[in-house]
């Protein structure tokens, strides 16, 4: 009976949820509803993403009845256009949003009444969408904060620190469609079964491992990185030719101790670190939450503020990586306690399992004192 009620008991994300809002009873159950609406987008964006690979097969095929010829790109809106209508669509009617920033959008939306509610939402409708084509996973990521005062809703309701958030998710579309949540209680995972067009609870209270195996970061960028995470990645590198050619392990003292650990020739003698980078983040980031590691996008000398949104990007990750027991640093501090000023500012960002990033810190806070 047992394996028949876990067949049964279907723990869907609104479930689980409720119950969630349920330990707060003054809670109106307008999260819930906002949720829902969200929900609402990511599954037609799953939708739209899985029939875009479809179409592309059939517009290939030379088919040319109008629906694939729409989606087979003649009248197809660009995908990240289209999710972005759909989002702002779904969250304006659900009448609990106020303020919404968009990655696709240069302005936020302010809600008029009487659609205005107490939630200040912001997302990147389709992150990575440049890799539709060759079927990596792309994925929605959102983040929430409650509103300063409804009535009078500014731009500095979304210019919060990310530890303001009252939740923040992303929902990344591969080989499932798997919706990854955090109300402030630790981190779910719920896959949507399409059969019931429902997400259903898969991944419970997600913990990332201390310590991870793998490092995540575009090396292309190399020649542009600053000193502290050049010397993370590449200083090994020099240590690794040295000890192939010479089989002697370079003298610590030669290396400046600081630089302990190295993604590729840990001090310890260690196993090392593994490279994968997808260069889609919510695939990214799901995999190091999964399996550890950190995951970095470092400050260059072309993008002195490194490359990834904070609003919509950094601070959603960055407060998904705590819940789960890990931690998220931009190379001056604590990701979540940055203020942004502007609604597209980016951020340099190392996060990941919580060892891996104080390696990174450790780094920082050395050159820190050199200067
Ligand atoms: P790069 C995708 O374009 C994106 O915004 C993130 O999803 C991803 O982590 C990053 O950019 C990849 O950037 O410079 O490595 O191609």
């Amino acid at each position: 009976h047992a394996a028949d009620a876990h067949r049964t008991d279907l723990m869907t994300i609104t479930r689980f949820v409720l119950n969630e809002q349920s330990k707060y009873p003054e809670s109106r159950g307008d999260f819930t509803i906002l949720l829902n609406h969200i929900v609402l987008g990511c599954k037609f964006v799953c939708s739209a993403v899985n029939k875009a690979g479809l179409a592309k097969l059939i517009g290939l095929a030379g088919e040319t009845n109008v629906q694939a010829r729409i989606w087979a790109g003649e009248e197809q809106k660009k995908l990240d256009v289209l999710s972005n209508e759909v989002f702002i669509k779904a969250l304006v009617s659900s009448g609990r949003t106020c303020v919404l920033v968009s990655e696709e959008d240069e302005e936020a939306t302010f809600v008029e009444q009487p659609k205005r509610g107490r939630y200040c939402v912001v997302f990147d409708p389709l992150d990575g969408s440049s890799n539709i084509d060759c079927g990596v996973s792309i994925g929605t990521i959102f983040g929430i904060y409650m509103v300063n005062d409804s009535h009078e809703p500014t731009l500095d309701d979304v210019l919060q620190p990310g530890k303001n958030m009252l939740a923040a998710g992303y929902c990344m579309y591969g080989s499932s469609c798997t919706l990854v949540l955090s109300t402030g209680e630790g981190v779910n995972g719920f896959t949507l079964d399409p059969s019931l067009g429902e997400f259903i609870l898969t991944h419970p209270d997600i913990k990332i491992p201390k310590k991870g195996k793998i490092y995540s970061v575009n090396e292309g960028n190399a020649k542009n990185w600053d000193g502290p995470t050049a010397k993370y990645v590449l200083i090994s590198f020099s240590r690794a030719l040295f000890s192939a050619f010479t089989s002697m392990q370079l003298p610590h003292s030669f290396l400046e101790l600081r630089y302990v650990e190295k993604c590729k020739f840990p001090k310890d003698g260690s196993s090392s670190k593994s490279l994968r980078y997808i260069g889609s983040m919510v695939a990214d980031v799901h995999r190091t939450l999964l399996y550890g590691g950190i995951f970095l996008y470092p400050a260059d000398k072309k993008s002195p503020n490194g490359k990834l949104r904070v609003l919509y990007e950094v601070f959603p990750m960055s407060f998904l990586m705590e819940q789960a027991g890990g931690q998220a640093f931009t190379g001056k501090q604590r990701a979540l306690d940055l203020v942004p000023n502007k609604i597209h500012e980016r951020s340099p960002i190392f996060l990941g399992s919580y060892d891996d990033v104080e390696e990174i810190k450790a780094l920082y806070a050395a050159e820190e004192k050199k200067e």
